[in-house]
């Protein structure tokens, strides 16, 4: 299975980490702009040096819980970043929903869109459709950011799942959009509980049945956190490295070809050795 995005043809026989960058103004900083700028490209530069094989870039519009970012100001983060960035040869992803932002970007030649809202906001498509070759990520999410961890999901979870992306999927599809450019999300995280979270880890081979390569993202996620908890003390995102490397390790033994993480160095050793695993099930 591949990968089609703007500038490369992923080759996903063997699963591929995508290092998160946060661009998020530092409120103990008095550096302006350029100070977050440049701690967002030593970061990116740091997680490549570390293995990552693509970069996932985000103003964090997209955070569980939080207050919209509006267009300035997500443009005003993420385009900086974008113009350095596409410079170096390894494939860009921007996280974003905003129709503007990804034909922004897409103009500065971004290779891959991952859109949480899996392009349901007006326009979004159409962009997609009109560029013609990028990469794109669809994920799923239930209610919105804002509240969707007041309501959850019921009913069964990969069946709800299920149905989303194959109707986000064939949407794209009948206009005209290449199948090879699309990768699925279940979106961990995003409007469910620990262990629908879990039960989308444990039957992800239903959602492989949709025919389309998968993107697990797990990293630092709450679910980990509640699963690490001694006497109901939840540790902090940082310390759920290995909780989340393992959680990445399974998505990816399960049949992920993709996995969006924080820890992109320690993920990458634990890939290494699942991959010596995986030689000798599979020759290659
Ligand atoms: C706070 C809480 C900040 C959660 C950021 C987050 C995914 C994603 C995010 C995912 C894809 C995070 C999330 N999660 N895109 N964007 N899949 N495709 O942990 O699971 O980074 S935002």
């Amino acid at each position: 299975m591949r990968w089609k995005t703007t500038r490369f043809d992923l080759d996903l026989s063997s699963p591929l980490v995508m290092g998160i960058v946060n661009i998020t103004p530092d409120s103990f900083s008095d550096g302006g702009h350029h100070q977050h700028l440049n701690a967002a490209l030593q970061h990116a530069e740091r997680l490549l040096k570390d293995g990552a094989d693509i970069l996932d870039v985000g103003g964090e519009s997209t955070r569980p819980g939080a207050e919209p970012l509006s267009l300035a100001q997500e443009l005003a983060r993420v385009l900086p970043f974008v113009q350095e960035a596409v410079r170096w040869q390894v494939p860009i992803s921007v996280d974003t929903y905003k129709p503007e932002v990804m034909q922004a970007v897409l103009d500065m030649g971004v290779d891959i869109i991952n859109d949480v809202w899996a392009l349901r906001q007006p326009g979004a498509e159409q962009v997609i459709a009109g560029h013609g070759v990028c990469g794109v990520c669809l994920m799923h999410m239930q209610g919105d950011p804002k509240t969707m961890q007041t309501k959850l999901m019921s009913g069964d979870v990969l069946l709800e799942v299920g149905a989303f992306l194959r109707e986000r999927s064939q949407a794209l599809l009948d206009l005209g959009v290449d199948s090879q450019r699309l990768l699925l999300d279940p979106g961990i995280g995003f409007g469910k509980s620990i262990e629908q979270n879990f039960q989308l880890l444990a039957r992800q081979a239903e959602l492989l049945r949709l025919g389309f390569p998968l993107l697990a993202g797990w990293s630092r996620k709450s679910s980990l956190g509640q699963v690490l908890a001694i006497d109901g003390n939840v540790p902090e995102p940082q310390q759920r490295q290995v909780a989340s490397v393992a959680a990445a390790v399974l998505a990816v033994d399960r049949g992920a070809s993709v996995v969006r993480v924080h820890d992109v160095k320690e993920t990458v050793e634990a890939l290494k050795v699942w991959r010596a695993m995986s030689a000798q099930l599979r020759p290659i």
